[in-house]
């Protein structure tokens, strides 16, 4: 009901009555006021009385399942986790994904991370006010083109970076996305998969959204959203976008990946730059020459003599 309420007031242009909102949701005046007042205590702000006809003139920087579900496409209704603290989004994930929850989409937010994760086990630093989120999907697909939601991802976040700041947004192989050449996002993909058949994808994204960079412990090189701004972002809006993103392209992540490729090299910060590239083995250096269908880069690493790398860091 209180999602219905805010629901009318966001779709009006002027202040709604309380006796349209009465008549709309079939309930009396005084429990309209009743849900006005909770939302209020929420944080949001309402003007208005109950004669003259209720304004929402902002809304809290907090995400909610109201707010989430009311932004996001049918296939996530009820199936939204919204939570203030939690150790990670990804475990929280894949766990409900493995108990059969989440279908056939599902999202779990968190405000704060306790026990965020990069790749390869690194610790991601998650305080408030930042987006720390994972999506899970379920497209059908062989089990190998998993990798490629990696690309989509980072692709997904610089485009809705880009729409919803203005700022530009760039990408660092494979995932990293930068602004003026600091890390403000990173994309953790864990996936099941079954007889070589994709069970389900978890996509974890987080953003340097609304803190500075002082509260970002043990880490170098990075930057937020409201720090490049000089003012804190809309969260739901970037998050909101990022799904829809997410959602468009995953079906075409096995058959129909070029779209995102092209649109991956026209953001990449990496093709054509001379880089070391630490595979976890080795260290080698040489020119990002592209990558190749599935992510890989493609290094000259001597002239004429080129390799293909499936994952690992550069700088
Ligand atoms: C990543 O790993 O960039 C993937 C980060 C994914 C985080 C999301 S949040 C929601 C979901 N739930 C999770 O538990 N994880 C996902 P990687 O490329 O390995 O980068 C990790 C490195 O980035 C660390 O070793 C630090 O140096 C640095 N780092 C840590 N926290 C950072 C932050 N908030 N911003 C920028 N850099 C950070």
């Amino acid at each position: 009901m209180r999602r219905d309420v805010l629901r009318m007031l966001k779709e009006s242009d002027g202040p709604v009555s309380g006796r349209v909102l009465a008549e709309n949701l079939s309930v009396s005046r005084t429990a309209v006021w009743k849900h006005i007042e909770r939302l209020r205590e929420e944080g949001y702000d309402i003007g208005g009385a109950q004669n003259v006809g209720y304004t929402l003139r902002s809304t809290p920087d907090r995400f909610s399942v109201e707010e989430l579900s009311a932004l996001l496409p049918g296939a996530f209704t009820g199936q939204i986790v919204c939570l203030n603290e939690l150790t990670s989004t990804n475990d929280e994930a894949k766990a409900l994904a493995a108990a059969g929850k989440l279908s056939p989409a599902g999202l779990v937010v968190a405000e704060s991370q306790t026990g965020g994760r990069g790749r390869f086990g690194r610790p991601w630093s998650s305080p408030r006010g930042g987006i720390w989120m994972s999506v899970v999907l379920r497209p059908r697909m062989p089990a190998n083109a998993a990798g490629r939601a990696a690309l989509l991802a980072a692709v997904a976040i610089a485009e809705a970076i880009k729409e919803t700041t203005g700022l530009g947004a760039k990408i660092k192989w494979p995932n990293d996305v930068l602004i003026r050449g600091r890390k403000v996002s990173g994309v953790l993909i864990e996936m099941a998969a079954e007889l070589g058949l994709l069970e389900y994808l978890v996509i974890g994204i987080g953003i340097n959204a609304n803190f500075g960079v002082a509260d970002l412990k043990d880490v170098v090189g990075a930057t937020t959203l409201r720090d490049e701004l000089g003012r804190p972002v809309d969260r739901l809006e970037l998050l909101g976008r990022i799904v829809d993103k997410l959602l468009d392209a995953a079906p075409g992540l096995a058959h129909d990946f070029k779209p995102v490729l092209e649109a991956w090299r026209r953001l990449s910060d990496t093709i054509g730059a001379q880089i070391k590239l630490d595979d976890g083995v080795n260290v080698v250096s040489g020119r990002a020459i592209d990558i190749d269908d599935d992510g890989g880069l493609i290094v000259e690493t001597a002239p004429g003599q080129r390799r293909v790398f499936r994952a690992g860091d550069i700088s």
